[in-house]
């Protein structure tokens, strides 16, 4: 058995990870999401979608990854976000608008309230959206930057009017996504056969992990 389809988030046609875009109402969470999922920009639908989320299936070295990317209805706007919102994420955008101080300031206060619910197991990007209008930015590169490390947290630009830096984006968080869960199926093996450590195989790459002696000997 593949270690692999049974890590969290896994199924046997692939991972199934959760995303939660957050950020103050106008960075661009919707715009970013409408792009990367259906490649339009300001369409009729960006203002008028109220799904919770949409669905996006990438292949990461051969894995298939099943994106469930959440956007919010506009509820940020009242901080009236539920724990459902958040409950299960496997990852986090922290998006501010690069030309908007006091957004960069509402995006640490969502890296706070994350930390609260979540705990330090959840991978976390934090994004400067607008970079188009990078002569109007007031978001200090260095500033952000240093920030985003002291939280463990990726730090990127994206424009989701000129589709830049978008892909990217989603493809490092969902390879940190991928690691991680690989890396808590290992622990998980590990801890479970913890006694029996000899009967747990994991192959050189450190990708996946197979039992082997141990349950096989008894079927
Ligand atoms: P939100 O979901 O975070 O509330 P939206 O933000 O996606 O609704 O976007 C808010 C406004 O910012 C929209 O403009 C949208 O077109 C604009 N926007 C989003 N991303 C970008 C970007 O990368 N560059 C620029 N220049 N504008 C962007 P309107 O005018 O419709 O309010
Ligand atoms: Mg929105």
């Amino acid at each position: 058995m593949a270690a692999d389809s049974e890590a969290p988030g896994a199924g046997t046609r692939g991972h199934n990870f959760k995303v939660v875009l957050l950020g103050e109402g106008c960075v661009g969470k919707t715009s970013l999401v409408m792009r990367y999922v259906e490649d339009v920009f300001n369409s009729k639908h960006v203002t008028t979608l109220q799904a919770s989320f949409l669905n996006k299936k990438i292949s990461l070295g051969g894995r298939r990854v099943n994106l469930s990317i959440w956007d919010t209805a506009g509820q940020e706007r009242f901080h009236a976000l539920g724990p459902i919102y958040y409950r299960a994420s496997n990852g986090a955008i922290l998006v501010y608008d690069i030309t908007d101080q006091d957004s960069f300031e509402k995006a640490k206060n969502w890296v706070k309230e994350l930390r609260k619910m979540l705990g330090a197991d959840i991978c976390l990007t934090i994004v400067g959206n607008k970079i188009d209008l990078q002569k109007d930015q007031t978001v200090d590169t260095q500033v952000a930057e240093e920030y985003a490390e002291s939280v463990n947290a990726r730090h990127c630009y994206t424009s989701a009017k000129l589709n830049q830096g978008i892909e990217e984006m989603f493809l490092d968080l969902s390879k940190r996504m991928l690691e991680k869960a690989q890396r808590d199926t290992e622990q998980r093996l590990a801890s479970e056969f913890g006694s029996s450590r000899r009967n747990v195989v994991v192959v050189e790459d450190g990708e996946e992990a197979q039992e082997t002696l141990g349950r096989s000997s008894c079927c």
